[in-house]
């Protein structure tokens, strides 16, 4: 059964599935849904027919469709036991599952395309006041999320194996200096 990943290159969510893949071995159909040329392929009825959402990544595995990219890794790592990306043990597991959610939930979502592009066509926000709101609330997780991790004898840089690594991205990276 074949592996198609409908996604985007300099999306974060993209990333994370990409570096799943890659770091599991599996070869897989790279299938471009370009975020912004023609108002955006996420918004065409046939994509959304595969995500509702309108988000990339989306997987096709045979017939079977799956969006949200935390969702995929644990799909992949279920149906791909090698190179595991989440451990086993309840504790460990459930720390990986925060911290990513962290990513996912609590930061990510502050700058997708949508939110900004919304930002500017019903209030009429410029580009620096669509960066100070963004900076607010990327700055503030990304803090939260240093705490979480320094707590747990870790650090971002270096050595830091597992899912949540996977979701952090240079976008949110530029944010903050020591990542
Ligand atoms: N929680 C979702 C987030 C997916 C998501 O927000 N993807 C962004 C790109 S990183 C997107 O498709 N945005 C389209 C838009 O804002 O119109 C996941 O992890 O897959």
């Amino acid at each position: 059964m074949t592996l198609k990943l409908f996604n985007y290159f300099r999306s974060s969510a993209s990333y994370r599935v990409r570096i799943a893949l890659h770091w599991k071995n599996l070869s897989f159909e790279y299938i471009p849904v370009h975020l912004t040329k023609a108002g955006g392929e996420q918004h065409s009825a046939e994509y959304r027919r595969l995500n509702p959402m309108g988000h990339v990544p989306a997987l096709v595995h045979g017939e079977y469709v799956l969006a949200e990219s935390l969702a995929i890794i644990e799909y992949l790592d279920r149906v791909f036991p090698e190179r595991p990306l989440l451990p086993n043990d309840p504790a460990a597991r459930g720390r990986v599952i925060q911290i990513s959610e962290i990513i996912n939930s609590g930061i990510q979502p502050y700058q997708n395309l949508k939110v900004l592009q919304d930002f500017e066509k019903t209030y009429g926000w410029d580009v620096t006041q669509r960066e100070d709101w963004v900076r607010k609330w990327v700055t503030a997780g990304l803090a939260s999320l240093e705490k979480v991790v320094e707590k747990n004898g870790g650090h971002i840089r270096g050595g830091w194996r597992g899912d949540s690594r996977r979701c952090l991205h240079r976008s949110t990276a530029v944010q903050h200096p020591k990542i």
